[in-house]
């Protein structure tokens, strides 16, 4: 990809976790980033760091809003409006409950984000990358897209339905030059069990506690491994796990 034209990026869910350490990946990179979230603050203080690298511009939506995602998609300058890569990963897991305990918010909230937000950011991208018969959209599934554990319901059927979603991408995009693939990633340490456990940092660092969990810049190494293979190599479908962990239930703690 060095030897290219620069490369436009778009990443959902830049402000934290595993959106950042790509977005920080490919700056080092030099690809040109489109940093999306909802916190401003960060968006600036990431694009301010990452503009040493490379040329960033940001914008400020909430993927459930279907206007302001297209409304932010279409103002983009001309520099930054043909996105190459779209890596849809902004998402997270709101609440562990029994179905029958479950909050209908949080419910929502999975199914509006992780789902329809994702719908609606590739919805927006996908006209310009059809014209221009290129383009490699990255979905960030989860292992709860694989399987289903005790309490995650919801959350598991948001990543189900993401999972069904990258196969219905890739089927639909088919012989229009647009690579779809998913990374479903086992646990990695970010913020993500601080917002389903809604700010209870003791319980959500206990997730993680006992083994070595992977990191956002492993699954930031393996979004770079994937979007800089060759144009006829398509990685589909790419699970992920910490080495001590099998399965979401089964995780080797000390
Ligand atoms: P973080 O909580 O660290 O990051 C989540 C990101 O999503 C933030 O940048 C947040 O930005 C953004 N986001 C959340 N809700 C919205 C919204 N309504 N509109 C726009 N952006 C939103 O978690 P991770 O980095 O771990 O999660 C990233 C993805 O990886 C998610 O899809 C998650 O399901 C998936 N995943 C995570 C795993 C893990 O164990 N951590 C494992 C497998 C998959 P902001 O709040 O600024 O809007
Ligand atoms: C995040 C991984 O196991 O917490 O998708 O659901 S898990």
């Amino acid at each position: 990809m060095e030897n290219t034209p620069q490369k436009t990026a778009l990443i959902t869910g830049a402000t934290s976790g595993i959106g950042k350490a790509t977005a920080q990946l490919f700056a080092a990179h030099h690809l040109r980033l489109v940093l999306c979230g909802r916190r401003q603050e960060r968006l600036d203080e990431l694009a301010q760091k990452l503009s040493q690298r490379t040329e960033v511009h940001t914008l400020n939506f909430d993927v459930r809003d279907r206007n302001k995602v297209f409304e932010s998609i279409q103002s983009l300058p001309e520099a930054f409006s043909h996105i190459d890569l779209l890596i849809n990963n902004a998402g997270n897991a709101h609440g562990l409950d029994p179905i029958q305990d479950g909050s209908l918010d949080d419910w929502d909230a999975m199914m509006d984000i992780n789902v329809k937000g994702l719908l609606y950011v590739s919805k927006a991208i996908l006209p310009g990358m059809i014209a221009r018969r290129s383009g490699h959209i990255i979905n960030i599934g989860s292992t709860a897209g694989k399987e289903v554990y005790p309490n995650g319901n919801v959350y598991c059927a948001s990543k189900h339905a993401v999972d069904a979603l990258n196969q219905g991408m890739r089927i639909d995009l088919n012989g229009k030059g647009i690579r779809v693939g998913a990374i479903n990633p086992g646990m990695v340490e970010t913020e993500f069990s601080e917002v389903r456990f809604k700010g209870d940092t003791q319980r959500a660092a206990k997730v993680y506690q006992g083994f070595a969990p992977l990191r956002p810049e492993d699954i930031a190494d393996l979004i770079w491994f994937t979007v800089t293979r060759p144009p006829h190599v398509n990685i589909a479908d790419l699970t992920v796990m910490s080495t001590d962990q099998a399965s979401s239930t089964i995780v080797n703690r000390k």
